[in-house]
């Protein structure tokens, strides 16, 4: 039996070991109107007029803000290690510092820069210069724009709705929903209230804004805003975010041709910190095997020398738009899935194989806040995990054992509480939705199947129980002994090491033949190289290489430490916490 040990490349401290059998070889201003004084005997029409004007102006401050005056005596920075004044902040007084800092600790992002910049700030156009020269059909679907949000700033919020409302064509933009997943500051009460009502002498009833009395997570915002929503295509952003010029019309086009294409802008970086815009190249938006979601290559075939034309891509990250009426009709939401993580990649996941597709949409804009820190929980992993559990369980037919790797935890009677997926299965079943592999097949061709891994999480000698194998410091590729942890750790990466994808490499054990330290070397790199790569191992037993005979073994080095060797078998047994098949 061909057997190869894979030792990944993340994390300083990895403590997880992964036995792969080889079975071929391988293992988002208006203009006034000039009044023109045409009938002086119609003082009434005049004096309409005028108010409308001013109507007009008050709708328009209600999008500005006044500049604050900046501080004339520098002083020291009060928190050199916060990432809020690594390179922003430098000529605030103490009391601002304070301040900022306070609402950075908040909402993970520069609130009080936000609080001092305008509502209607200009941004640069990121576009492809081929996206300005492009027509769209005037009759265009409308747009629902839900937006939602927990404990976001209310400048931040006011943004988000002014940039939607100066980018959107008027005959296009049906309604802004505004969904508050139970945020618990204040100030989004009565002053959201009064932005809303100016923004209403202007355009009446154009905002929305819907209570959760309980905190339901993004999954349940995200459906509250689309049952509110009545305009042909419901566009579900973040509140964090700023619509650019010409959005929507690249977004609408695509739908309006093909109801059943789920749509995403790109997202530009807006850093947290100084709030200055960034521009992304358009990516694919993808996941690995956890279910966290990445960017990812579009595949090769895409743009055929246009990278304005839009791209297929696996998934979403949570800001889409969709026909308002597909989107129910595969099933919405899944409203089982709490708190934050993989309801993106589930909903891309089932719109592939329940008759629709995901593009991504490279003219259509969007600037995005990166928080430095989420607001919902300070550990997003165990609701990740739980949701992750939830697809796995829902979606991915034999490739569930993927997610379950991924997240080093047992095959059977992980003890982890999924919720209800009985309806959801019920729903897939009715939609005849394709099997997970098709999706592998035609649509995330990059994801790795990882059918040969035959065991995985920590591996232990029966000698000294408390140590595992471990990758050692990077760089560097020497295998070490180090204290097990068989759970996650303060959210070190434990497991996870095994790459998701094809493109990646993962890091193989290879007896170098001489001296006594084994090394990591990558995979495809030890097997162009015909390195020792190749072991027996069955559990419980010696880790044996197969050209050198030598054994994986641990010894205790000068310093009296254990330390990896590589020596004449003594007998020594390891033990891989979690198989897959017996062997
Ligand atoms: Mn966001």
């Amino acid at each position: 039996m061909k057997v190869y040990f894979r030792v990944g490349v993340i994390g300083a401290f990895l403590f997880s070991m992964y036995i792969f059998i080889s079975i071929t070889g391988k293992l988002g201003v208006k203009k006034l109107d000039p009044i023109r004084i045409i009938d002086q005997e119609d003082i009434s029409r005049k004096l309409d007029r005028i108010e409308e004007t001013l109507n007009k102006l008050v709708s328009l401050l209600s999008c500005r803000q006044e500049k604050k005056e900046k501080p004339k005596n520098p002083v020291s920075k009060l928190y050199p290690n916060s990432f809020l004044f690594t390179k922003w902040g430098d000529d605030l007084s103490e009391e601002e510092q304070k301040e900022a800092e306070a609402l950075f600790q908040i909402y993970g992002y520069n609130a009080f820069l936000s609080n001092r910049i305008p509502l209607d700030r200009k941004l640069p156009d990121m576009r492809d210069p081929r996206c300005l020269k492009r027509n769209y059909p005037k009759d265009l679907p409308s747009i629902s724009v839900v937006l939602i949000y927990v404990n976001e700033a209310l400048s931040v919020i006011k943004r988000a709705v002014c940039s939607i409302i100066t980018h959107t064509p008027k005959h296009l933009l049906k309604e802004i929903i505004l969904v508050d997943d139970h945020s618990t500051y204040n100030d989004l009460g009565k002053p959201l209230e009064d932005f809303i009502d100016e923004v209403h002498r202007e355009m009446p009833g154009l905002i929305k804004k819907i209570w959760h009395t309980r905190q339901m997570g993004l999954s349940q915002s995200r459906i509250t805003g689309w049952k509110k929503a009545t305009g042909d295509v419901v566009a579900i952003l973040d509140a964090h975010i700023e619509a650019t010029l010409g959005w929507a019309e690249p977004l609408l086009a695509r739908i309006k041709a093909d109801r059943t294409v789920v749509v995403s802008p790109v997202f530009d970086k807006v850093n947290y910190d100084d709030l200055h815009v960034e521009k992304y190249m358009p990516f694919a938006q993808g996941f690995e095997w956890a279910l966290w979601c990445m960017y990812e290559p579009f595949k090769p075939d895409w743009n055929e020398g246009d990278e304005s034309q839009p791209g297929k891509s696996p998934s979403v990250m949570g800001i889409f738009a969709a026909d308002r009426y597909f989107l129910g009709e595969i099933g919405g939401l899944d409203g089982g899935m709490t708190v934050y993580g993989g309801e993106n990649v589930e909903f891309g996941i089932r719109v592939w194989l329940c008759g629709g597709s995901v593009e991504v949409v490279p003219c259509s804009r969007i600037a995005h806040i990166e928080r430095a820190h989420k607001p919902y929980a300070p550990d997003l992993n165990p609701s990740m995990r739980r949701n992750a559990l939830r697809v796995a369980d829902i979606w991915l037919d034999e490739y569930k054992k993927n997610v379950f790797i991924a997240w080093n935890i047992p095959l059977k009677d992980h003890g982890i509480d999924i919720g209800d997926v009985s309806e959801r299965k019920k729903l897939r079943k009715n939609l005849s939705c394709k099997p997970f592999s098709w999706y592998l097949e035609n649509v995330y061709t990059s994801l790795e199947r990882l059918d040969n891994i035959l065991g995985y999480g920590v591996l232990q000698n029966s000698l000294h129980k408390r140590m595992c194998v471990d990758q050692g410091a990077i760089p560097g590729s020497i295998p070490i002994l180090y204290e097990c942890h068989f759970q996650e750790p303060q959210g070190e990466i434990i497991i996870g090491n095994i790459k998701s994808h094809k493109y990646s490499s993962n890091r193989c054990l290879v007896d170098p033949g001489s001296g006594s330290i084994p090394t990591l070397h990558e995979c495809k790199v030890a097997k162009v190289n015909q390195l020792h790569m190749n072991w027996d191992f069955r559990q419980g037993k010696e880790i044996r290489n197969k050209a050198t005979d030598r054994c994986l073994e641990i010894a205790q080095g000068d310093n009296f430490y254990y330390q990896l060797i590589l020596q004449k078998c003594s007998g020594q047994r390891w033990t891989i916490q979690h198989l897959i098949t017996t062997f």
